[in-house]
C-alpha cells in the first residue's frame, strides 16, 4: 500500500472491498468451489457483455499451470483514461464495488442473483490480480494483491508495458486461499458452462485451454446454430419426434427466442434464460410460453377432433410431454426473485413471450400438420398415464396422512428444531440399524432404505411413488411435493435441513443415490436448490499400523499416499458396505459432525440440471477436525 498515493475515494474504495473479504458468500454465494467457479463466470461475463454490445467475438479462458485463471476478450478494451475520481477508469472498475464495468451504453444489464456483481468483487477474493489493456496502441498493466493496488500510477493513469495493435482485456487471477475452503476451479462445470455461453451466443468463439499438470486439453467452443444445436444435444440419444421448431422475435423491447423439439419420453425439459442468465426458478418468461402453448394445444386438439366437445382439456404438463425446449429473453431492465435470485419477475416478459410464441407456433402448425399431430400425440400419452398417476398420488396421500410411518422404520430425532436436525438415508437393514444405534438421537434421525426394492432403475413415477421408503421420505421431510400438475411443495416445513443419503460405496449404492437424487430433483428440486442435500462418504479403509495409530482412509488415493509415507508393518481393513462397520465405528466415521465428510450435492448449470446423472456434482463439505480437512482436501472422491 505504501508505494501508491490515495485520496479519499481511493479509501473508500478499499472499503468497500474489504466487505467482499468479510462477507464473500453475500457477493458470490459461498466459498465453496461453487462460489470458486463463479469468479471465473463473473469475469467471462464483462467478456459477454462487450460481445453483446457488438465490439468482441473471441473470449480466451484458460486454467492455468499454477492454480490461476485467465480470461481475455478481443473487445475494445476496459476504458483507461482518467474518471472524475482522478484514477484511471479501469482502476475505478476494478476496485470500487459495484461499478463492475456496466457502463450507461449497455443495452442489458446482466443482474441477475449472483452476475454482474463485478469485476471487483473477483478482485477482493483473488490472492492476486494482473490486468493487461490493449488499448490505444499500447498495454496498460494494473495489479492488485487482494483488491489492494500493486502497482503505482502516473498522474492517475496506468503504467504501460510497451506497444500493441490489439485491442482487449486479459484478466488473471489466483483466488485466495484465505477466502475459499478449496481453490482449484472444477474444470467440468467451467466447460459446461462455457459450452451453454456458446450456444446462448452463436457470434461467439470460446477458446478454453486447461494448462494443469495431467490434464491439458484445449477446446474451441462455437455454436454457430445456438439455441437449436444446444436443444439438439439435450436430446443427443433420444428418439425426436421432429426437427427442431424455432423463432425469435422482439416487442416492447423484449427480444424471444425460443427452439423446441419433441422427444418420445415422459420428460418436460424446459430451460429458461435472461440475459444470458440461467433461470434455475423459472418465472415469468416460462409462464408466458407454457400458457400460450396450452392454449394452442387444446385449440387444436379440438379442432382436429381428437378432444371432443366434453373432453377435459389436456393439463399445462399434457402439452409438454416429451418438450425440450429453451426459451431465453433478453429484457432491458430484469428483476429478479427466489431463494437464489434466479427467477424472472417482469410481468411484460409473460405478454411478450405470449404474444410472440403463439403468433409464431399458430402460423408453424398451421403448415406443418404433422408436427402437430405428433406433438398431440405425446399430450394424450401423458394424459393416459397422469391418470394413472392421479390414482397412485391419491391412493399414496389418503393412507400415509395418517400414518407418518406406514412401516415403522423411520427412527426420528427428538429435536424439532430443522436447523439443527439431520436424516440419513441409509442403505441396508444391518447399517441401518447400527446407524441408529450410533446416532445422536438428539438431532440425527435415521431411515434404513432396502436396496433392492429400489433399485430398479428407470421406474416410471408412479411405482417410485408406491414405494414404501419414499411414502416414508415425503411424510419424513414434511414439506411435501411437486410435480407436474399441482405444487404441495412447501420448504418452511422441512423438518430436517440435512438430508444425506448414506449408501455403500459400491454400484448398487451409487445406483440408488441416483434414483434418490432423480426423485428429490423431480419431486423437491428446491432441496437441491438450496443445498439441503448431502452425500455421506464412508471411508473405504482402515489402517492398523503394528506401532502408531490406526486411521480411516477415505478413498485409494489416500490408501497409496499412506503405503508411500507409512514406514514399517501394517494391517489393512476393507470395508465393502457399511454393513461391516460396528456402531461406534460408523459414528467416527459418518455420523460424527466433528469427523465425517460430506460432499454436498450442487447443480450447477442448466445441461446439468437437464439431464440427472450429469448433474449431480458433490462438493465436499469438510469437517471440523483439521486432519480429516486436510486429506478430503484432495480426495479424489467425486465419482
Ligand atoms: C465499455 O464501454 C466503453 C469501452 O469499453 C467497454 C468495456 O468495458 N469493455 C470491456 C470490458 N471489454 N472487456 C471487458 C472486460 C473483459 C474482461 C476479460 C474482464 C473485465 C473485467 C472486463
Amino acid at each position: 500500500m505504501a508505494k501508491t498515493q490515495y485520496n479519499a475515494d481511493s479509501i473508500t474504495v478499499l472499503e468497500g472491498l474489504e466487505a467482499v473479504r468479510k462477507r464473500p458468500g453475500m457477493y458470490i454465494g459461498g466459498v465453496g468451489t461453487k462460489g470458486l467457479n463463479h469468479l471465473i463466470y463473473e469475469i467471462v461475463d464483462n467478456a459477454v457483455d462487450e460481445h453483446l454490445a457488438g465490439f468482441c467475438n473471441e473470449v480466451w479462458v484458460s486454467l492455468e499451470a499454477d492454480g490461476s485463471c485467465t480470461v481475455r476478450d478481443s473487445g475494445r478494451g476496459i476504458p483507461v483514461e482518467m474518471h472524475k475520481k482522478g484514477v484511471s477508469a479501469a482502476r475505478v472498475v476494478l476496485s470500487t464495488l459495484h461499478a463492475g464495468g456496466k457502463f450507461d451504453n449497455d443495452a442489458y444489464k446482466t443482474s441477475g442473483g449472483l452476475h454482474g456483481v463485478g469485476s471487483s468483487v473477483v478482485n477482493a477474493l483473488s490472492a492476486r490480480m494482473d490486468i493487461k489493456i490493449y488499448k490505444n496502441g499500447y498495454i496498460h498493466h494494473d495489479g492488485y494483491e487482494r483488491g489492494v493496488p500493486v502497482i503505482s500510477l502516473e498522474k492517475g493513469l496506468l503504467p504501460t508495458l510497451g506497444r500493441t495493435k490489439e485491442t482487449g482485456t486479459q484478466i488473471n487471477f489466483l483466488p485466495d486461499g484465505e477466502i475459499f475452503e478449496k481453490t482449484r476451479f472444477k474444470a467440468d462445470w467451467l466447460k459446461s458452462r462455457l459450452h451453454e455461453t456458446a450456444y446462448l451466443n452463436p457470434g461467439l468463439t470460446i477458446y478454453y485451454a486447461n494448462r494443469r499438470a495431467g490434464e491439458e486439453e484445449e477446446i474451441i467452443f462455437h455454436e454457430p446454430e445456438g439455441i437449436v444445436a444446444y436443444v439438439k444435444e439435450l436430446n443427443n440419444g433420444k428418439n425426436s419426434v421432429h426437427e427442431p421448431i424455432y423463432f425469435k422475435s422482439e416487442i416492447d423491447k423484449i427480444e424471444v427466442e425460443v427452439a423446441i423439439q419433441f422427444v418420445d419420453t415422459f420428460e418436460e425439459n424446459i430451460l429458461g434464460f435472461c440475459n444470458n442468465i440461467f433461470t434455475q426458478e423459472g418465472g415469468t418468461h416460462l409462464v408466458g410460453f407454457k400458457t400460450r402453448f396450452t392454449q394452442l394445444i387444446n385449440t387444436y386438439a379440438k379442432e382436429l377432433g381428437i378432444l371432443k366437445e366434453k373432453d377435459p382439456n389436456f393439463t399445462g404438463a399434457d402439452t409438454r410431454n416429451g418438450m425440450t425446449a429453451i426459451v431465453a429473453v433478453k429484457h432491458p431492465d430484469p428483476i429478479f426473485e427466489g431463494q437464489t435470485k434466479t427467477k424472472l419477475a417482469s410481468a411484460d416478459a409473460t405478454k411478450a413471450v405470449f404474444s410472440i410464441s403463439g403468433d409464431f407456433l399458430q402460423h408453424y402448425f398451421d403448415r406443418n400438420l404433422e408436427v402437430l399431430k405428433s406433438v398431440i400425440a405425446c399430450a394424450e400419452k401423458s394424459a393416459k398415464i397422469r391418470k394413472a398417476e392421479e390414482k397412485a398420488k391419491t391412493n399414496m396421500l389418503t393412507k400415509s396422512r395418517f400414518s407418518f410411518d406406514s412401516n415403522g422404520k423411520l427412527a426420528n430425532c427428538e429435536s424439532r428444531e430443522a436447523e439443527k436436525c439431520e436424516i440419513f438415508i441409509v442403505e441396508g437393514d444391518s447399517a441401518g440399524g447400527s446407524a441408529k444405534t450410533a446416532r445422536n438421537r438428539q438431532y440425527q434421525a435415521i431411515l434404513p432404505i432396502r436396496g433392492k426394492i429400489l433399485n430398479v432403475e428407470k421406474a416410471s413415477m408412479d411405482k417410485v411413488l408406491a414405494n414404501a421408503e419414499i411414502k416414508t421420505m415425503i411424510n419424513a421431510f414434511g414439506c411435501g411435493f411437486s410435480e407436474g400438475y399441482g405444487n404441495d411443495f412447501d420448504i418452511s416445513r422441512l423438518r430436517y435441513h440435512k438430508i444425506i443419503l448414506m449408501t455403500d460405496a459400491d454400484v448398487d449404492g451409487s445406483h440408488i443415490d441416483t434414483l434418490l437424487l432423480t426423485f428429490l430433483y423431480r419431486f423437491m428440486p428446491e432441496l437441491i436448490y438450496n443445498g439441503h442435500v448431502f452425500i455421506a462418504m464412508p471411508p473405504l479403509y482402515k489402517v492398523i499400523p503394528s506401532r502408531g495409530q490406526e486411521q480411516y482412509l477415505y478413498d485409494d488415493k489416500e490408501l497409496e499416499r499412506y503405503r508411500k509415507s507409512h514406514t514399517g508393518d501394517f494391517r489393512l481393513q476393507r470395508y465393502k458396505g457399511l454393513g461391516e462397520m460396528d456402531p461406534d465405528q460408523l459414528w467416527e466415521t459418518t455420523l460424527d459432525p466433528e469427523r465425517r465428510v460430506l460432499k454436498r450435492v450442487e447443480i450447477e448449470d442448466a445441461r446439468m440440471a437437464s439431464e440427472v446423472t450429469e448433474m449431480l456434482m458433490g462438493s465436499e463439505v469438510p469437517p471440523r477436525r483439521k486432519f480429516i480437512y486436510d486429506h478430503a482436501d484432495e480426495a479424489e472422491i467425486d465419482a
